[in-house]
């Protein structure tokens, strides 16, 4: 918890009153989503938008003020977490289920920040399976197309043996590719497939990294 929670307090030291903010989902986001609750009740004046209905319902409870995503023009800084981050500032993220709309609300911000934990850095993306959404409409065509792909094991994702939904109310295929050769060709060949919604690659979309380390130190890419 602790490399979480200073990855986090170090990215909201950057939330400036009269700021919209985006909230990212996970235990990571949770510490964000903590400290930012506590600079409201010191006077921070901010709107928030959600990446998920979890990430609203705990801003809620924090009297964070929630403004609807369709009532902003633009976000000027999104902190969220992610599966794996590398050190070109690409992720995957999706682990918990909000990808679609963690990637719809970072790529309205003029600044994505993402914080980890240090187990997230690595030297190549993959190794966590990559989580693709998917509409239910076809899954069996859509889910051939992305294995003639990806050729590798493909898993529909399950929850309390039943299929696991968004918050879209789409599926999410968690793809075990194990290692990413070119993740930029990757994220575009995975949305052409009729079917796909959203994949987990975050390419090129983060202005910073913040990781937290065990012994308290934080480290900073940019
Ligand atoms: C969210 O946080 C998701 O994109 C990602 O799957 C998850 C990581 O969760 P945690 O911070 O709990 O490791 O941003």
């Amino acid at each position: 918890m602790e490399s979480k929670k200073i990855a986090a307090d170090r990215a909201v030291g950057s939330v400036k009153s009269g700021m919209v903010v985006g909230l990212g989902t996970g235990s990571t986001a949770y510490w964000a989503i903590q400290a930012i609750g506590a600079r409201v009740k010191t006077g921070l004046n901010i709107q928030a938008v959600a990446t998920s209905e979890k990430s609203e319902a705990l801003a809620r409870e924090l009297d964070i003020p929630i403004v609807p995503f369709s009532d902003i023009d633009s976000i000027d800084i999104t902190i969220d977490g992610a599966d794996e981050v590398d050190t070109d500032l690409n992720a995957i993220k999706g682990g918990g289920g909000a990808l679609l709309r963690e990637k719809i609300v970072a790529a309205a911000s003029r600044e994505l920040i993402i914080i980890a934990d240090e187990s997230k850095l690595v030297q190549r993306l993959g190794a966590f399976p990559l989580p693709v959404e998917v509409v239910p409409f076809g899954i069996e065509l859509t889910m051939k197309k992305l294995a003639a792909l990806l050729a590798c094991p493909l898993n529909l994702r399950q929850t309390e043996d039943k299929l696991f939904l968004t918050d879209n109310r789409n599926y999410i295929v968690d793809c075990h590719l194990g290692a990413i050769e070119d993740a930029v060709q990757l994220n575009q060949a995975l949305n052409m497939i009729p079917g796909v919604v959203e994949n987990g690659l975050f390419i090129h979309m983060a202005a910073k990294v913040i990781v937290g380390f065990n012994d308290g130190t934080v480290r900073e890419l940019t």
